[in-house]
């Protein structure tokens, strides 16, 4: 087995040398014979051989980095969903094969082996999973780009269906330790909250001093990430919460033993749990104190690192150091380095601001008002006081100066302030505080720029840019479905595997016109349909019909992307069949799944009802092999990585304007499902790198859905008066069809007497429509095959690799 990379001491980079390694440790692991081992000890064996390889690189890579001969980027977020990372380490450090056939050989089955992994759920959803492709990319492009964020002690929920309503359970994902974290106590910061800033005068000079404040101590964690090939390992430092002083408590009486432990807890809490919600702003403390835990814990470590490296000096930060903020949540690294800069550092205001500007870069991730931030002034006045005396000093200095060149604008300008109406406006504080504010595919940053932001624009033209989102082929494709990446090599040769190069997958446009290769595609995507059918027999005992069209939408449940569409259609189709059980239709299995926001009541809705009609469907003989509805329970990274490659159909229907890009969607393109969706986010530029004539696309356009929102003209009820299915689908809703106890008058109601503000029956009949031609085209299996062939070809623009390299040139330029 050759290993690419020559400057690290390998052990074990053979097969015969890694079988024994294997063994040995597993019996260190287990304290028994190897012929006594379980699962369990496999993968811890195997994941502690993992770590001592990275780690004699990490070693190599970071004294590397601390010459900061290249500039660095710091991805600052509040959530890094990874997922499993077993077999991602396995595959980049190029030991797959020698792996793969070891454990064979022994008897070892490697997919049980990695099941053992607790996958860890430290995100909501696309936001997370978009900055560990991220941390995927930079690595494997040889960027030093590194993760901060938060050790959450529980994930995101793990969600159960009971009655087939959503159940949220505790996601306890450290219970059996976890193998790729290394502690570093000896880097633990100080984090201050509350009490009172003294001002002092030393030498004429303002000093400002935090005192009688409330300590909390920020321990990080580290996870290496490791290049794919390459000798790169990069880090992802998660913090977590712990009590300043251990007390011997042993030595306290009664009253200060409870004080003392009350302590103990508050401070441990602040990185106890992520917040559930992914568009939804709440405005609670805690979460308050978890945005200034990871900017004021993380900005500490890299000052002081680049200070050690720069003679004790601040000068010149901005030409190696990239903050790059992912959504708002990490917006008060502004005022934070302005009090670094100003307060610690010494420098005057202007230089600091400067040095504040070029140092940050922001994305922002959705256009939902729901979703801004907005602080009670109060709240964060108290919380972090010098903080917010520098934000007050920000927020003058910018009002001034918009005064002074837009003297004739004042209503405009005091609408931009980041202080009004009593609250702090996070999306103001990162515009005004970086050099540059993107959206996340073209259609998004377009509507930035002229609607959610477009006072900002008119001020900062050059600011604003947009970088289209893209997903870690590594693990998306090459690694959960190999079929096709064997496929992919035989055809066309293994260079599109290189980071970087994924474009090259064009190569494969002419084998679209290929029999033999469209057969070989057809049945790669049946023997994943089968492995997903078999999971989903053994999880749930529904029995799936693989011949059946695979139609899925996994995503978060949330009214924006109406799941209640696609629901409503398979209600249609299901009362199709009823009045006709010998209708010619082409048979078709809807699989659904996403977790609800515990507190989204009409979600949760949503989920019931989606369970409700799976359960009647699927135990009516009438409709027997012709329609199934599944919803997989639990969707998260490791229930993705199956689903993705058994899909056919990829529904993507959000209401046009509303999905800032979407990244499901490409992770089912590169696995050669055809997208059936709305004019939205990133569908737009999948539908333009494929043609039209290779997606299903319908609906109503953004400009459309903005004109009704702005100027009226849209009555549900009209639609509902005037379609006949509908008026029997919604009457289902409410009437008993689906059991007595079922009805679904919330849904019923915000359809009709709230005039349907997402748009699900306008979109209906369109919907219906491209429903039908899609299962047409099917019936054509020569010309399905040949659609998906295309999407596989014109994939490699969505590889994440892609989006760091637009980001590289367009924002951090690093080179
Ligand atoms: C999230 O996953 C997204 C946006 C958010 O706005 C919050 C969360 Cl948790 C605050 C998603 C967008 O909805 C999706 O369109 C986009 O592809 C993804 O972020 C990554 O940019």
């Amino acid at each position: 087995m050759a290993i690419t990379d020559k400057n690290t001491k390998h052990k074990v980079n053979t097969k015969e040398a890694f079988r024994k390694a294997f063994i040995k440790k597993v019996e260190e692991v287990s304290g028994e014979d190897f012929s006594e081992s379980t699962t369990r000890h496999q993968y811890e064996a195997l994941a502690e051989l993992v770590m001592e390889e990275i780690t004699a690189e990490w070693a190599v890579n970071n004294s590397r980095l601390h010459k900061m001969e290249e500039k660095q980027i710091y991805f600052f977020s509040i959530e890094f969903l990874i997922g499993r990372l077993l077999k991602a380490y396995v595959n980049n450090l190029g030991w797959d094969t020698m792996v793969e056939e070891t454990l064979n050989e022994l008897g070892v089955d490697y997919e049980a082996l990695q099941s053992e992994e607790h996958d860890p759920a430290l995100g909501n959803g696309g936001l997370g999973r978009l900055m560990a492709c991220f941390l995927d990319s930079t690595a494997a492009l040889g960027f030093p780009g590194h993760g901060n964020g938060i050790r959450y002690k529980y994930g995101l929920f793990e969600q159960k269906i009971i009655n087939n309503e959503q159940v949220e359970v505790a996601d306890i994902w450290l219970k059996n330790g976890y193998p790729f974290e290394i502690v570093k106590p000896d880097k633990a910061v100080v984090v201050k909250y509350n009490g009172d800033v003294r001002v002092e005068e030393v030498n004429g000079k303002m000093q400002f001093i935090h005192e009688n404040y409330d300590p909390v101590l920020a321990v990080p964690y580290d996870i290496p990430v490791k290049g794919y090939r390459n000798n790169t390992v990069n880090s992802l430092r998660l913090w977590s919460a712990k009590p300043v002083e251990d007390f011997d408590l042993s030595t306290f009486n009664q009253g200060h033993f409870l004080k003392a432990m009350q302590r103990k807890s508050e401070a441990e809490s602040i990185s106890q749990i992520l917040y559930p919600s992914d568009h939804g702003f709440e405005g609670k403390l805690l979460r308050l104190k978890q945005e200034y835990f990871f900017v004021c814990a993380g900005l500490k470590r890299i000052v002081r690192r680049y200070k050690k490296h720069n003679h004790g000096s601040m000068d010149g930060f901005p030409d190696k150091i990239c903050i790059h903020i992912n959504d708002t949540h990490p917006a008060l690294c502004v005022p934070e380095l302005m009090r670094i800069l100003v307060d610690e550092e010494g420098y005057d205001w202007d230089v600091a601001w400067d040095m504040t500007i070029k140092s940050i870069s922001f994305t922002n991730h959705t256009v939902l008002p729901e979703a801004l931030e907005k602080w009670p002034i109060d709240m964060v006045q108290k919380l972090l006081p010098r903080v917010y005396q520098i934000i007050e000093e920000i927020n003058r200095r910018f009002i001034n100066d918009m005064n002074w060149f837009y003297p004739d604008q004042v209503d405009r300008n005091y609408s931009m302030a980041i202080l009004k109406d009593g609250q702090v406006h996070m999306a103001h504080l990162a515009i005004i505080g970086s050099h540059s504010v993107n959206g996340v595919a073209e259609l998004h940053s377009k509507i930035l720029r002229e609607e959610t932001f477009r006072d900002f624009y008119a001020v900062f033209p050059d600011r604003f840019t947009s970088v289209t989102n893209g997903v870690t082929q590594r693990r998306f494709m090459m690694g959960s479905n190999p079929g096709l990446k064997t496929l992919l090599d035989d055809t066309i040769g293994t260079d599109w595997k290189k980071p970087g190069n994924m474009c090259s997958l064009e190569a494969l446009l002419p084998y679209a016109q290929d029999a033999a290769f469209c057969q070989k595609l057809g049945d790669i995507k049946h023997a994943n349909k089968e492995r997903l059918a078999k999971y989903i027999k053994e999880t749930q005992g529904i029995v799936l019909n693989p011949d059946s069209i695979f139609d899925v939408q996994v995503k978060r449940i949330h009214e924006y992307k109406r799941q209640l569409l696609n629901i409503l259609h398979v209600i249609l189709t299901y009362n199709q069949l009823r009045s006709n059980p010998n209708a010619d239709i082409v048979p078709k299995t809807y699989i659904l799944a996403g977790k609800a926001a515990p507190s989204y009541v009409y979600a949760k809705e949503v989920i019931r009802l989606i369970n409700v009609v799976a359960d009647r469907v699927n135990n009516d003989p009438l409709v027997k092999d012709k329609l199934k509805v599944v919803f997989v329970p639990n969707f998260n990274v490791s229930v993705a990585e199956i689903i993705y490659p058994a899909a056919e159909i990829s529904e993507q229907i959000s209401t046009a304007g509303k999905e800032a890009s979407g990244t499901g969607n490409m992770k089912f393109m590169m696995n050669g499902a055809l997208t059936l969706g709305t004019m939205d986010g990133a569908n737009v530029e999948i539908a333009e790198a494929v043609g039209m004539d290779n997606v299903f696309t319908f609906g109503l356009s953004d400009t459309e859905v903005y004109n009704y929102n702005t100027h009226g003209g849209y009555r549900s009820l009209e639609v509902y008066e005037s379609d006949s299915r509908l008026q029997e689908i919604l009457g289902q809703l409410i009437n008993g069809f689906f059991g007595e106890s079922a009805g679904f008058q919330m849904i019923y109601d915000s359809l009709l007497l709230h005039n349907d503000t997402y748009f699900v029956l306008k979109d209906f009949a369109p919907y219906v429509d491209i429903q039908d031609i899609a299962s047409n085209v099917y019936r054509d299996q020569k010309q399905w095959q040949k659609m998906s062939t295309i999407n596989i070809a014109h994939s490699g623009i969505f590889s994440s690799d892609r989006s760091i390299e637009d980001y590289e040139k367009r924002v951090w330029k690093v080179k």
